[in-house]
Formats: structure tokens, sequence, C-alpha cells
């Protein structure tokens, strides 16, 4: 027929996706239509699904209902939210948004990680209290005197490891696999990479592998000069063992822009005062916001004028995926 294609759109997403999408396709704007009962209606013609990170689970019980469904588009390089795997043995297409973040977020983790080692939304707060007169701001730890462990080494972890490498400061990394193109020392596992550096960075993807693997001995071994940082998923790091570590001393600090159960974050470490807090803003800059959004429009875009998918993820069984 020539009904333009139906999309699901099942949480509110930037509205240029909404605009764009909206001039070539039907979109169920779920949030604002009917919820339950215009999904239940329009399940059987849906054949694409606008999905954010963060939003709702587009698991097996979902992909049920949407028999039509050709092509799940998710606004975000990590898909931790859908069953790609599922959605791959049904013949459906994910796709995410790589590359058009990498640089952003790995500005952001710099940008995180300098100022939790050096204190900096805790110097702000103390000149904004007017304390500045009174004394000068304690003295920090320091970045010249670390060595940085990288949990994940895809894209953003050596986007990462460049700028470090431009700091001066020295990288090891631990990730599923060793990298023949990587220039640091691998470590076999977590643990050992945590006796080996002070600084522990986190950017490899949720996974039921990847699930608390930072745990309370890999926190252990960071030891008391410890930093974590998370820029990854709230989900690597055992966030109860992270919370005590920190209460304890075991590790030192943490700066972390990612949860377990975002937007909740724990009281524990609200009321931590030598920690930094972020509320997920790792591609959270306008620039690159509208990079990821265009290429999810794309993504949909180029499906349904028949020229497959432009960054399907390696679970989908397409023929033009670089990982198949
Ligand atoms: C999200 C992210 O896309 O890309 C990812 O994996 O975590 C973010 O960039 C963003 O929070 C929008 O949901």
């Amino acid at each position: 027929t020539d009904t333009p294609p139906q999309i699901l759109v099942p949480r509110p997403v930037m509205p240029m996706i909404l605009d764009q999408l909206g001039q070539r396709f039907r979109l169920l704007r779920l949030w604002e239509t009917g919820g339950e009962t215009a999904l239940e209606a329009a399940a059987p013609h849906i054949r694409a699904l606008a999905s954010t990170v963060g939003g709702a689970p587009v698991d097996a019980a979902l992909l049920d209902r949407l028999p039509k469904l050709e092509i799940i588009a998710s606004f975000g390089v990590g898909y931790d939210h859908i069953d790609a795997a599922a959605a791959g043995r049904r013949g459906v297409v994910v796709t995410n948004t790589p590359d058009v973040l990498t640089e952003e977020v790995a500005d952001t983790a710099l940008g995180l990680l300098i100022g939790t080692v050096r204190q900096l939304p805790q110097a702000e707060r103390y000149l904004r209290a007017g304390k500045w007169r009174e004394a000068n701001f304690p003295l920090s730890p320091s970045l010249r005197d670390r060595s940085v462990g990288i949990y994940g080494m895809g894209r953003i972890g050596r986007a990462i490891a460049r700028r470090l490498d431009a700091f001066g400061v020295p990288v090891a990394y631990f990730s599923r696999t060793a990298h023949a193109d990587v220039p640091y020392p691998y470590h076999p596992d977590l643990v050992a990479l945590a006796r080996n550096v002070d600084t522990l960075i986190a950017i490899a993807p949720g996974t039921p592998e990847t699930r608390a693997a930072i745990n309370a001995e890999v926190l252990a071994a960071l030891g008391p000069r410890g930093i974590l940082i998370n820029v990854a998923r709230g989900s690597v790091v055992d966030e109860p063992a992270l919370i005590e570590a920190l209460k304890t001393g075991t590790i030192l600090s943490a700066g972390l822009d990612v949860f377990a159960d975002e937007p909740n974050v724990p009281a524990e470490l609200i009321a931590m005062e030598h920690v930094v807090l972020l509320p997920h803003v790792g591609s959270a800059a306008l620039y690159t916001r509208q990079a990821m959004a265009q290429l999810t429009i794309d993504n949909l875009v180029s499906w349904f004028e028949g020229r497959g998918p432009l960054t399907p993820v390696p679970e989908t069984p397409w023929r033009n995926s670089p990982n198949a």
C-alpha cells in the first residue's frame, strides 16, 4: 500500500526526530496518545520503533506484540535496553548511534576525571559559599602522579586513552579481548588492572557479562588512593559495594555520570561531598545530540528507502554489518 509506514515512539525524543520522521512516516507518540489502548490497536501495523537509552525496555514480550516490526532505531550508542539478540532472531534490525558521540563522551570523561581528581566542583562550591576570604581551598589530589586503567577499549575507550596520552598520563586497560592495535598494557582481568593503577575509568558496554564487574574486590584492589570514573552504565558497577568502599575509605573518590537506577541517585552518594555526580550528560551537548538524532533519523529513512540500515548493531543479521 501507499500509506506511510507507522513508527512507534514510546517516549519523548528530540523534537528534530519527531519533525523529520513526522514528514515521512506516521508516528505513534505513545506518551501523548492513549498508552496501552493505542498500542494495542496499532501493534499489528507497527513497522519501526524509535527508541532511546533509558527508555522502556524493548524485550521479547514487546517484540512478540509487533509482528510487522522491521527495525528498531535507537538514539544512543549503548543499547542494553534492547534485547538485540531476540530482535535478530525475529529478523528485526537494530541500529544505534556510534561514532558521532565518541569524542564528546571522551571529552566528558576527561572533564569528570579532572574535576574529580582536582575537586573542581567542590572548589567552586567553596568560592560561592564565600569561604575563599577565610582560607585557601585545601590542596587536592593530582593527575600528575596517577596512572589510569581503562575498562573497555572500544571507540570511546580509545578516544579517552588518546587524550590521556596527550596529558602524559600512563594508561593500561582491560577489555573482553586484548587489541593488537592498542599500544597500552593489557591486563587479563579487572582485579589485575585495578591492582596496577590508582584511577579506573569504566567505558564498557552494559551487558550481562559486565554487570557489577567493578565489585568490592576490584575496588579493594584499586586501593585507598583509588578514584573510579564511570561514564559507561550504572550496571557495570556494584553500586552498594561502591558506596561502602567510599564510606570506609577503601577507595578515595568517584566521579559518576551513570547510576544503577537513573534518574534515582542513592541518597548516600548525594550526601558525600567528596564525590562528583553528573546526571548522565556524557553525550549531552547540543551539537552531538543533533548528530545522534540525525543518525537515528537517517537509519530509518535509509531502511524504508530500501537502502538498508546505516549503523546496525553486531547482533543484527545484516549483510552490511561491519561485524557480520
Ligand atoms: C544516551 C548514552 O543516548 O549513547 C549512550 O549510550 O548513554 C547516551 O548518549 C542519552 O542519555 C540519551 O538517552
